[in-house]
């Protein structure tokens, strides 16, 4: 059976799954599982993850949810070159702390701004009050700014010379509203210099690859949601803009 991930290169956290694993040579079966079909409320794949989200591992009989469980896993499992996960005290700790601030930050406010920009005119009968989209902007500026002051200061990498586990997972982040359009990088030269060491330390190619799908456009009328994807998405999106 060996190494499955369950992945949708849609979503932020499947990405810097799926880099970490291509970029670290790391063999695995890529399970696609599409959101906007639905493909993660199938029964079948709620016996790898419970909570029914993306990204998911199976190794064998073992099974894990969490994109930075995974991640840590994929890396002490894989033994992978230190600097990703660096053995020194005071980087590791370094890495830990943007990974515990993320997820209220800049995982929260770029998803808000993807979700209102991507999905309202898709799933909302009408336009929201600008105000709405001026407040999630606002948030994610003030984000980037901590981002920038707090973790990046002027190191080419959040823990110093070399890119880690922070790095991947704060750029994936950052592109994520790139996907409906809103370019966080223009304007801001120190978050676009650091977005091109990212993106060389990786592999332009492989950046690229993992990017393809959230940056090419997209028509939804082409390919229809389905009514209980719509729900979904709706129920999602209106948690973000209430
Ligand atoms: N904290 C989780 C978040 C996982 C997550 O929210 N995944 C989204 C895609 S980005 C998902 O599967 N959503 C489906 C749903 O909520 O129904 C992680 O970092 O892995």
């Amino acid at each position: 059976m060996g190494l499955e991930l369950y992945l949708d290169l849609l979503s932020q956290p499947c990405r810097s799954v799926y880099i970490f694993a291509k970029k670290n040579g790391i063999p695995f079966e890529f399970k696609h599982v599409l959101l906007l079909k639905g493909q993660h409320k199938a029964e079948e794949f709620s016996k790898v993850n419970i909570f029914r989200k993306v990204p998911a591992l199976k190794d064998d009989d073992f099974t894990l949810a969490e994109s930075i469980a995974i991640l840590l896993y994929l890396a002490r499992k894989f033994k992978t070159p230190d600097h990703w996960y660096p053995s020194d005290l005071q980087k590791r700790a370094r890495v830990d702390e943007y990974l515990s601030w993320q997820h209220t930050a800049t995982r929260l406010y770029g998803t808000k701004v993807f979700f209102i920009k991507a999905l309202v005119p898709l799933l909302l009968d009408e336009p929201l009050p600008p105000a709405k989209l001026d407040g999630a902007l606002e948030e994610l500026k003030e984000t980037l700014k901590l981002f920038e002051e707090k973790f990046l200061q002027d190191r080419p990498f959040i823990v110093g010379n070399e890119i880690s586990l922070a790095d991947l997972v704060a750029i994936v982040e950052l592109m994520q509203p790139l996907g409906a359009g809103y370019d966080i990088f223009e304007g801001r030269p120190k978050l676009a210099a650091w977005r091109r060491r990212v993106e060389e330390a990786i592999g332009k190619d492989l950046f690229l690859e993992a990017h393809e799908q959230l940056l090419k456009p997209k028509d939804m009328t082409k390919e229809p949601l389905s009514p209980e994807v719509k729900e979904k998405l709706k129920e999602n999106l209106l948690k973000y803009v209430k």
